[in-house]
């Protein structure tokens, strides 16, 4: 009945249960007893309405029972909360950041994953940055949910209790891609945990291409892709050189994607829109990518082929 892919769901999900029933009791028992008195007190002729003023046991009553309650509602989501701050200090840290839209898994060194690969049954400690905006760390079947705040260093941890995939959300609204914002858990054994790392830790030493760390830090991979998916923007696989058709003046015209064209689309992105994509979308990048930044990353975008 109760999840139990991390050390804390079950817990929470009991505080939810416990809370789900009092609020069901309530909500049957009051029902009823509106709809008894309803028919049982209706406006009958020759009765005379009686008054009433103050009943002080009933008063009694009906503070002490909700008060208790809430305070076991309290007690019990206390002792589900708790332990989900304290972290074990031999728990396996891996930084988490938050940026528009898509989270980065820094294991250290220069090691950054997509998505958050960990070993069965050992304790890992998410250090959750934010590089722009408010989002919100949510694990759904772990039941561990956290705020990712630009200039705060929150934290999650928890033990994953089952080898599978496990959905990673956004749970703020951080823009026009939020919904996008997704990632995945891999809850794998020991052994293929060593073996990913390990291929990890060769894929950190191969250098990148410099337009690639241009493109990335200016923010550009949010909206173009370089695998061919279709964002906000037009993807950068097999574009440049290509033949585009562009809507500019009102009218279509083909254009070919060089040196000379994506100059302009960076510098003044609305004179020429790529057919089948929205205008005012995307910012004139002016004062941030200087010409030296576009060679870089015009000589990326020519290693973009199949
Ligand atoms: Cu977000």
């Amino acid at each position: 009945m109760f999840s139990e892919a991390s050390n804390v769901s079950a817990g929470v999900d009991k505080v939810f249960a416990f809370i789900i029933i009092i609020s069901l009791i309530f909500l049957i028992g009051i029902s009823v007893f509106i709809v008894y008195t309803l028919v049982r007190f209706r406006r009958k002729k020759g009765l005379k309405a009686m008054q009433f003023t103050d009943n002080i046991k009933l008063e009694i009553i009906w503070t002490v029972i909700p008060i208790i309650l809430v305070l076991l509602m309290f007690y019990y989501g206390w002792i589900a909360f708790a332990p989900m701050r304290k972290a074990p200090p031999d728990a396996m840290q891996v930084k988490v950041i938050g940026k528009m839209w898509e989270w980065i898994f820094d294991y250290g060194n220069g090691m950054t994953s997509k998505e958050l690969v960990i070993p069965l049954n050992k304790a890992v400690r998410l250090d959750l940055v934010s590089e722009d905006v408010n989002h919100g760390f949510f694990i759904p079947a772990f039941r561990v949910k956290e705020d990712v705040v630009p200039g705060y260093n929150n934290y999650m941890w928890f033990i994953p209790q089952y080898i599978g995939n496990y959905e990673i959300l956004c749970t703020q609204y951080c823009g026009l891609l939020h919904s996008n914002m997704m990632s995945k858990v891999r809850v794998v054994d020991q052994e293929e945990y060593e073996k990913w790392y390990a291929d990890l830790e060769k894929a950190s030493k191969i250098p990148e291409a410099e337009g690639l760390i241009v493109l990335r830090n200016t923010g550009c991979l949010a909206c173009h892709s370089i695998d061919g998916s279709k964002l906000v923007g037009p993807t950068f696989k097999d574009f440049y050189g290509s033949e585009r058709t562009v809507i500019a003046n009102n009218t279509e015209t083909k254009v070919i994607a060089d040196d000379a064209f994506i100059s302009r689309s960076v510098y003044s992105p609305d004179a020429e829109i790529a057919a089948g994509y929205n205008k005012g979308l995307m910012k004139s990048y002016t004062d941030v990518l200087k010409e030296e930044d576009l060679k870089k990353i015009n000589d990326y975008l020519k290693t973009l082929h199949e």
